[in-house]
């Protein structure tokens, strides 16, 4: 028989966007879910055969960038940077597109082949937004499934996606957040051509302008030191760099996002009883039956809890003389 062919896949993601509920539906296995973020704190291996291949799917802690600025933050980022994956399924979340678009803008830009599951499409459309996956697909260039996972809705579009992945499609660079950073240009200039392995130059750039320290670790090693010496003059303060990374990112969200949702007018249908209640003479009535009914009733209520009341307020003075009565002075005066 054929040799089977293996793939490598990684699941990133925000946390909470349903990375393991995904892996579980293509695995079959039983990761820890819950809706709370951070519960995959490690990576987890599992392995699916579809077709003639082998599919290695690894869930991974989630991650709101790829800095790392937590273990979990670094698990992942490990990964994608040493782990030579055929692809990375991105999975954000429908109902909350702007947040957990960012780790997207950021790992596009990697080099690494990408998926999108667009998963929670439920709680989107309950919201009211309506996701378009295609448009989805026209503004960024990726392969864009639509799921929802809890209830394996688009999984096996999303397995059919990941084994007839085109690794030689490559993205239209005009797609990417475009960075506009101050010597962003000069400092991918310095180290383009570079590295034949690993994350793309344009990453490693912007990992750079950011002040990442193990990035600019591993490119004083690899450099020659004049050369690392002229980067490092063109370079922003690391307040600065991140949030010049940061506004980049979050401008290519903003210019996409318009494009991706539409929401619905909210469809509230009116039961007969708003619609008497909301009536110019019949709301009225209503509204004053209410009161005059709700005065009654209150009165039918307390009137019970106030007879004990009286009780107590009637026969405490004969109760007092008894009692003072049996005990003398000095127990009751
Ligand atoms: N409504 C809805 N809920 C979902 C869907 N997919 C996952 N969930 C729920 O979302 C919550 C988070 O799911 P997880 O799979 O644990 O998310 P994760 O991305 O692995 O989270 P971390 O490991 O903490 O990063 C859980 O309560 C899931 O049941 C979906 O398609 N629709
Ligand atoms: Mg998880």
């Amino acid at each position: 028989p054929a040799e089977k062919r293996a793939v490598t896949v990684a699941l990133v993601g925000q946390p909470n966007t349903g990375k393991s509920t995904v892996f579980n539906m293509l695995t079959g296995e039983s990761q820890h879910v819950g809706n709370w973020p951070g519960k995959t704190v490690e990576k987890k291996e599992g392995r699916v055969f579809a077709g003639d291949k082998e599919i290695y799917i690894y869930d991974l802690p989630g991650t709101y960038s790829l800095t790392a600025n937590s273990l979990e933050e670094k698990i992942a980022r490990d990964f994608l940077l040493k782990e030579q994956c055929d692809v990375v399924v991105v999975v954000v979340d429908a109902g909350q597109l702007e947040r957990s678009l960012y780790i997207l803008a950021e790992v596009v830009s990697l080099g690494i082949p990408v998926i999108v599951a667009l998963n929670k499409m439920d709680v989107a459309q309950n919201r009211n937004a309506v996701v378009n996956p295609e448009m989805f697909r026209q503004k960024t260039g990726l392969v864009v499934i639509p799921v929802t996972a809890s209830r394996h809705d688009g999984i096996t579009e999303l397995l059919e996606a990941i084994l007839h992945f085109d690794s030689s499609r490559t993205l239209q660079s005009d797609r990417f957040p475009e960075i506009n950073v101050p010597h962003f240009d000069a400092v991918l200039q310095k180290i383009q051509g570079r590295f034949s392995q690993g994350p793309s130059a344009y990453w490693l750039a912007g990992k750079l302008i950011e002040g990442d320290e193990d990035v600019a670790a591993m490119l004083a090693g690899q450099l020659s030191s004049e050369r690392w010496q002229e980067i490092q003059e063109l370079l922003p303060s690391p307040e600065q760099g991140q949030l010049a990374m940061a506004t980049a990112r979050y401008d290519w969200i903003r210019t996409i996002l318009p494009c991706l949702v539409t929401s619905k007018p909210a469809q509230y249908r009116r039961s007969g009883f708003d619609i008497a209640a909301t009536h110019p003479f019949w709301g009225k009535t209503i509204a004053l039956a209410v009161l005059f009914f709700g005065v009654i009733a209150a009165y039918l209520i307390a009137l019970p809890l106030m007879i004990p009341g009286f009780a107590v307020f009637f026969l405490a003075e004969p109760l007092q003389q008894f009692l003072s009565s049996v005990f003398p002075l000095p127990l009751c005066s």
